[in-house]
C-alpha cells in the first residue's frame, strides 16, 4: 500500500485550517494570513484532492459583492488549474459580533432572519462549485446560563431553519445534503446537539430527515469523553454519517484540533478500520472525503503548517495499513473468533420466534444455568485488544 496520498484517497481540508494563523484567546497571530490560491496550490502538491471553506474564510465578513466575486473567480480558476473540487461548503455563522448569541437561534429574532439569508446566498455558492454536502456546526448556538436561553423553544427554531433550507434545496433543485456537527461547548458554555447521539435524534423531528445527517468531529465527541468510533459505528448503522471531521484531541479539555492521530492514537486505529472496512460482520463502511479539520499549532512556521497537513494525510494512510494487516492476520482472526465477535450477529431469536416461543424455551431460563454458565472462561478480549495494539505500534506484520 502506497503511503504517499493521491486524489483517490479524498483527502479535504478546510481553508481555516492550513490557514490558521495562530490566534487563540491568550495571543495573537503567529503567522501571515494564507491566501486561498497558494493554499489549493499547496494542498494539490501535497495530494489532496479537496478544499472546503466558510463563506467567510474566503472573502471577509462584510465584503461587498464585488470583492466576494472576485475571490471566487479566483477559487474557481485556482481549482480548475489544479484539479482540486470542493466536496463541502459550510457557513460562519459564529465569528461576527452580530452572531454573539447564535444564529438560528439567537433570542433576537432579526439575527435569525440575518443567518437565514446568509445560509441559503452560500448554499447557491455551494451549488454553484458542485459541493454535494453543506455542513452546519451551530458553534454559538447555545448559552451559558440556563435562565438565558428557552432550550426547547430554541430547538424548535433550529428545526424551522433546517426545515427551511430542506425547502430550498428541493425546490431549487439541488443535489446538497445537509450535515450538522455537534460539539458538547466551547465557545459556548453548552452548546445546541452537543453530542452526534443528540444530532440524530433531533434529525428525526425533521419534515425531510432524509436531508440531514450529521459531520461529527473526533475533537468534539471526545470532548465530551464519548468513544468516537463507537459513535460513528451508530451514525453508520443509521445511515447518517454524511461527512467527518478528522483531527486530534487529548482527553477532556479545551477543543486541541491536533493533527489526525496525534490525540488519541488507539481510537484513531479503530476509526480507520471502521472507516474502511465497516462493521466486522457486515456493517457499512464510509465512503466520503476524508476531511481534516485540525489547526497548525500556533508554534509553527510556514514550513510548519505544510507539514502538519501533510501529517494528517499520512496519519491515515498510515493507520489504514495497520487496520488492514490487523484484519488479514490469522491470529487475529483466531482470537476474533475466540472472542464471539461475529457470533453478535445472529439474531437472537430464532426464525418466526415471538415472545411466546421464548417464553416457552425452557433452556432459556428454567435450565439456564447463569451461576455455572461460562464455568470460569472468559472472553479473551485483552488477548485480542493486545494483538490491535502490537499492529498499531508496527510489531506484527
Ligand atoms: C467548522 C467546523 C468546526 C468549526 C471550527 C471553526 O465549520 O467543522 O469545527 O467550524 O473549525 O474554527
Ligand atoms: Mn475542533
Ligand atoms: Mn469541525
Ligand atoms: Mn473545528
Amino acid at each position: 500500500m502506497s503511503l504517499t496520498p493521491t486524489p483517490a484517497d479524498r483527502f479535504s481540508f478546510g481553508l481555516w485550517t492550513i490557514g490558521y494563523t495562530g490566534a487563540d484567546p491568550f495571543g495573537g497571530p503567529t503567522r501571515e494570513a494564507l491566501d486561498v490560491v497558494r493554499g489549493v496550490e499547496k494542498l494539490a502538491e501535497l495530494g489532496a484532492y479537496g478544499l472546503t471553506f466558510h463563506d467567510d474564510d474566503l472573502f471577509a465578513f462584510g465584503s461587498s459583492d464585488a470583492e466576494r466575486q472576485t475571490q471566487i473567480d479566483r477559487l474557481k480558476k485556482v481549482l480548475a488549474d489544479t484539479g482540486l473540487v470542493v466536496p463541502m461548503v459550510t457557513t460562519n455563522l459564529f465569528s461576527a459580533p452580530v452572531f454573539k448569541d447564535g444564529g438560528f437561534t439567537s433570542n433576537d429574532r432579526a439575527v435569525r432572519r440575518f443567518a437565514l439569508r446568509k445560509v441559503l446566498r452560500n448554499i447557491d455558492l455551494a451549488a454553484e462549485l458542485g459541493a454535494k454536502t453543506f455542513v452546519m456546526w451551530g458553534g454559538r448556538e447555545g448559552a451559558e446560563y440556563d435562565a438565558a436561553k428557552d432550550i426547547q423553544a430554541a430547538l424548535e427554531r433550529y428545526r424551522e431553519a433546517v426545515n427551511l433550507l430542506g425547502d430550498y434545496v428541493t425546490d431549487k433543485g439541488y443535489d446538497i445534503r445537509f450535515a450538522i456537527e455537534p460539539k458538547p461547548n466551547e465557545p459556548r458554555g453548552d452548546i445546541l446537539l452537543p453530542t452526534l447521539g443528540h444530532a440524530i435524534a433531533f434529525i428525526d423531528t425533521l419534515e425531510r430527515p432524509e436531508l440531514v445527517g450529521v459531520n461529527p468531529e473526533v475533537g468534539h465527541e471526545q470532548m465530551a469523553g464519548l468513544n468516537f468510533t463507537a459513535g460513528i459505528a451508530q451514525a453508520l448503522y443509521q445511515g447518517k454519517l454524511f461527512h467527518i471531521d478528522l483531527n486530534g484531541q487529548r482527553g477532556i479539555k479545551y477543543d486541541q484540533d491536533l493533527v489526525f492521530g496525534h490525540g488519541d492514537l488507539q481510537n484513531a486505529f479503530s476509526l480507520v478500520d471502521l472507516l474502511e472496512h465497516g462493521g466486522v460482520n457486515g456493517g457499512p463502511a464510509y465512503d466520503g472525503p476524508r476531511h481534516f479539520d485540525y489547526k497548525p499549532s500556533r508554534t509553527e512556521d510556514d514550513k510548519g503548517v505544510w507539514e502538519s497537513a501533510a501529517a494528517n494525510m499520512r496519519m491515515y494512510l498510515l493507520l489504514k495499513e495497520r487496520a488492514q494487516a490487523f484484519r488479514a492476520d490469522p491470529e487475529v482472526q483466531e482470537a476474533l473468533e475466540a472472542a464471539r465477535v461475529a457470533e453478535l450477529s445472529t439474531p437472537t431469536l430464532g426464525e418466526g420466534e415471538s415472545y411466546d416461543d421464548v417464553l416457552a424455551d425452557r433452556s432459556a431460563y428454567e435450565d439456564f444455568d447463569a451461576d455455572a454458565y461460562f464455568h470460569g472462561k472468559g472472553f479473551g478480549f485483552v488477548r485480542l485488544q493486545q494483538l490491535a495494539l502490537e499492529h498499531l505500534m508496527g510489531a506484527r506484520g
